[in-house]
């Protein structure tokens, strides 16, 4: 039996990573950061916290003992490095916290193995947003990074600490730069799942509006179940090594609302520029959607869009969900939660949750 420690176990990638490799065999060592409100309902929604191969532990990424305590009580096989300050809108306002966590937290987890057992094999989470400034489109492994926040900076450094590590001193440590993916446990505060919510909330006459920031900003969106299967798959490889991960389709903001509130029955039709632009119900009339300037970021990252012809060739791996697929589940799960009667269900809608197994066979 392998064991992997998982940091960060208790964010939407460390839900669906930590049920995949249970359901590899593997005893699963979550770490969690303490806090006054634990958040483990992700882990419970997967049905992995009771599990008798999972195990929590304490740990938070910037204090180097909490690792060394966790590497020699556990002896992992293996080290997912999840854990990260990954909001790039807080990334402005605390920028110090983020290069601390998503920086140099995983340049200490990285000489935690490397002075404890180097042999581990390790996996550090980077970022689409590190191409911040695109230079070139579609991104794959050898488009150069311009990040534009502080926490595409601080994932750049994590990101050539990694690679530092895996050459100077030949450590199996693999970086996926993986482009967005989201699910039903996204957090809150992300577009898909923001504007999923509220379709549900407004087809229900529970909210009135849902005010966004930049409509026109394009993601490559995927699903997590799909991506953390990439994850896994870059540690069974032969060799460490870069690997892009993505759908190869880019889908903006405002595509993304229209597929939302289709699924949770309304139609959306879009007027206004700039500022000024709504969303407007096609069957009533009313002004749903509406742009606060507030919510636009210092510097932007207008266009996302990756190449992973690499992790396709090498590992095998290519995302089964695509976006229109995952705006469904994600809007049918806001329905599922808040309990809604089946006649005010959307037509066909699918089963809340989608765990990485059923994803990949589907
Ligand atoms: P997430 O939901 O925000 O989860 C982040 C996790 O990190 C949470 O469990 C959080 O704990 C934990 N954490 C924060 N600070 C910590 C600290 N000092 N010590 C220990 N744990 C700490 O993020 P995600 O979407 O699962 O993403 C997983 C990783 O992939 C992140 O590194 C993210 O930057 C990266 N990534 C994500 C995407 C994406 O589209 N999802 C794309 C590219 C890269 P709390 O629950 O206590 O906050
Ligand atoms: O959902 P977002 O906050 O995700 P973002 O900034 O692309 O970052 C996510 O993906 C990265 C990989 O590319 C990860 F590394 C990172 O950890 C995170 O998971 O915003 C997506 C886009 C942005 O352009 C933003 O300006 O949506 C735009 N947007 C428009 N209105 C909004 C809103 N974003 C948020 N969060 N909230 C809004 O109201």
């Amino acid at each position: 039996m392998k064991t992997a420690f998982i940091t960060g176990v208790t964010g939407q990638d460390g839900a669906y990573l930590a049920a995949l490799l249970i359901s590899k065999g593997y005893r699963v060592i979550g770490g969690y950061r303490r806090s006054s409100n634990q958040t483990f309902w992700r882990l419970a929604e997967l049905n992995t916290l009771a599990h008798p191969s999972f195990c929590l532990v304490e740990h938070d990424l910037t204090d180097p003992h909490s690792s060394f305590a966790v590497l020699s009580t556990y002896q992992p096989d293996e080290v997912y490095n999840l854990a990260a300050q990954s909001y790039v809108t807080a990334s402005f306002s605390q920028p110090s916290a983020t290069a601390q966590i998503s920086g140099l937290g995983a340049q200490t987890l990285l000489e935690a193995v490397r002075l404890s057992r180097r042999e581990i094999r390790v996996y550090q989470a980077s970022s689409a947003e590190m191409f911040g400034k695109v230079r070139a489109s579609p991104q794959d492994e050898l488009t150069p990074f311009h990040p534009r926040s502080p926490y595409g900076v601080a994932k750049l450094f994590a990101h050539w600490s990694a690679v530092n590590h895996r050459e100077a001193y030949e450590m199996f440590v693999a970086s996926g730069i993986l482009f967005n993916h989201e699910s039903p446990l996204r957090g809150e505060e992300f577009v898909t799942r923001k504007i999923a919510k509220a379709a549900c909330r407004i087809s229900l006459g529970a909210q009135a509006r849902l005010r966004l920031g930049n409509l026109h900003a394009k993601r490559d969106w995927g699903f997590a179940g799909d991506y953390v299967e990439g994850m896994w798959r870059m540690l069974q490889a032969p060799k460490p090594d870069t690997f892009v991960l993505a759908t190869g389709t880019t889908t903006s903001v405002r595509e993304f609302a229209d597929l939302a509130f289709l699924n949770a029955g309304m139609e959306l039709i879009w007027r206004g520029r700039g500022a000024d632009e709504v969303g407007v119900c096609a069957t009533s009339g009313r002004t749903v959607v509406e742009v606060d300037p507030a919510l636009y970021r210092p510097a932007e990252v207008d266009v996302l869009i990756g190449r992973p012809n690499k992790a396709e060739r090498e590992l095998g791996w290519r995302p089964q969900i695509k976006v229109a697929e995952l705006a469904k589940m994600m809007v049918a799960a806001e329905f599922h939660w808040v309990g809604a009667r089946p006649g005010l269900l959307p037509e066909a809608s699918t089963p809340p949750i989608r765990s990485p197994a059923t994803a990949l066979t589907a």
